[in-house]
């Protein structure tokens, strides 16, 4: 029996705001241009090409840098209220460090702001979407403690420059995906096989940069600028595969989301207990003399927890966890399976895959990872600050037209029926671009790009009349 709804229903609570989102490296081009020095991405396309697709590279991409007033144009036809990108920290800091800002790179990125804000569209700006400077990794990137500091320090120099107009900030995006799947996997940069030690590493100071970022803002711009500012988490939701595996499946979310998400948002913050306990087993088992997963002191547990302004929920995917057989061998975690958990995943047959391997379109899982965080970690505000839908290219892309449905009318019931303060939606991505070990043959758009045209001509797809009538209605009601 069909179950009816009323237009009312599909409709978005009054303020709810719809963004489009996009990254540095995946669409500015422009990667040796003016003083602009080399990236962890420059450097991994160049020295292991093997590791894309296609053997393409972002060093054109969507060419933005020179492109970014049609960009704007763009965002202004569908309407959006914001558009998230972000800074690469190469083009506004050529060293690395802060002793020299790039007077084209800041003008590059006054003008997409200002452009935004004339056209009333609000920039939201991701300080770190994965283009370290080689000069840091140089000094071992994100597994060095004093990235804490040099991350700080970059990032003062952002709010500083460009905080009387950016009222909405993203330190970090994806800790799990920069850092267990470069140091588990090997598949992006800086493409460090070291899943033992590396990823750890990796996901403390990342933490810790987030939170060192944070209270910079707080104490020194929050009075003047009253912006928000959040880490932005990837969470692929997990759901058991049997009713026995109920207890292993909430262990493995604690892996996955709780890592990065206890330590901030959770009243007593630190790492997960679960985690810690079987980190520090099995490391021993191992014969490590301590834990591979860093502690965090007293006082790191107190300079971490709490530096939120609300939870930026980055989701596209889930899985189904059961615990291992005896003697089965693991994947890699996270794209395949849970090792320190013992857990295997499995895919339910009915969820659709995508043309990236990691990526079946599973709709629930969207809301039950959002009310999975509120019960963790209480009431507070949500942003969906990615969800999107791979495929080939191609303007006629209902396929993806469906996805959106699908999954904004779980944002509507977990508004509406869970009662959680979701504020706001992005889609990934604003136009097609370089993911990463993809190249371009999976394309996430709104708009098409043409790759080989010079102009790199972006054409607005299906998806794009759709999210534009969306947000003009203000409901899934568009027909
Ligand atoms: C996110 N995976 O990345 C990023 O924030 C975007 O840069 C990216 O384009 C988008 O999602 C679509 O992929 C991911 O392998 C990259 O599981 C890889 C994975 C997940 C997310």
């Amino acid at each position: 029996l069909a179950v009816t709804v009323t237009c009312e229903d599909l409709d978005f609570p009054p303020g709810f705001q719809f963004g489009a989102a996009s990254a540095a490296y995946q669409v500015e081009g422009a990667w040796n241009v003016s003083d602009k020095s080399e990236n962890i991405w420059d450097r991994l396309v160049r020295d292991k090409p093997e590791l894309i697709a296609d053997r393409s590279t972002g060093d054109v991409a969507c060419d933005s840098y020179h492109l970014w007033r049609r960009d704007v144009e763009m965002t202004a036809d569908l309407g959006l209220h914001f558009y998230r990108i972000s800074i690469a920290w190469t083009r506004l800091l050529p060293n690395g460090f802060a002793n020299k800002i790039s007077e084209d790179g800041l003008n590059y990125y006054n003008n997409v702001i200002d452009g935004l804000l004339e056209k009333g569209i609000q920039p939201m700006v991701t300080l770190y979407h994965w283009d370290l400077p080689q000069s840091l990794q140089d000094l071992g990137g994100w597994t060095n403690p004093l990235i804490v500091n040099w991350f700080g320090n970059y990032a003062r120099i952002a709010f500083s420059l460009f905080g009387d107009r950016v009222k909405t900030w993203i330190t970090i995006n994806e800790p799990l995906i920069m850092c267990d799947v470069p140091y588990n996997t090997g598949s992006m940069a800086p493409a460090i096989v070291n899943p033992d030690v590396g990823a750890h590493l990796c996901a403390k100071n990342v933490l810790m940069a987030h939170a060192k970022a944070w209270r910079i803002y707080d104490k020194e711009f929050r009075p003047k600028y009253h912006g928000e500012l959040s880490l932005a988490n990837h969470l692929i939701w997990y759901e058991p595969f049997t009713p026995e595996d109920e207890e292993i499946t909430e262990t493995a979310r604690e892996y996955m989301a709780g890592r990065y998400s206890h330590p901030i948002y959770s009243k007593e913050g630190g790492w997960p207990p679960v985690i810690e306990k079987i980190m520090a087993e099995n490391s021993k088992a191992k014969g490590y003399s301590e834990s591979n997963l860093p502690a965090f002191t007293k006082e790191e547990i107190e300079f971490v927890r709490g530096t939120f302004d609300f939870y930026a929920v980055n989701h596209y995917t889930s899985r189904l966890i059961r615990r291992a057989k005896e003697g089965e061998e693991f994947g890699a975690f996270p794209l395949s399976d849970v090792p320190d958990v013992g857990a295997k995943y499995e895919i339910n047959p009915d969820w659709k895959p995508t043309t990236s391997s990691w990526f079946f379109v599973y709709p629930e899982g969207l809301r039950n990872q959002i009310v999975w965080l509120r019960e963790q970690y209480g009431d507070m505000k949500f942003i969906v600050t990615e969800n999107g839908y791979a495929r080939l290219k191609g303007l006629d892309d209902t396929d993806r037209i469906e996805y959106y449905t699908e999954y904004l009318k779980q944002v509507l019931r977990a508004i509406k029926e869970d009662g959680v303060n979701i504020t706001g939606y992005t889609t990934w991505s604003l136009m097609d671009n370089f993911e990463w070990g993809d190249g371009y043959n999976s394309r996430f758009g709104l708009y098409e790009v043409d790759f080989t045209s010079p102009e790199r001509t972006r054409t607005p797809k299906a998806s794009a009349e759709f999210y534009k009538k969306l947000i003009q209605r203000h409901s899934l009601n568009v027909d």
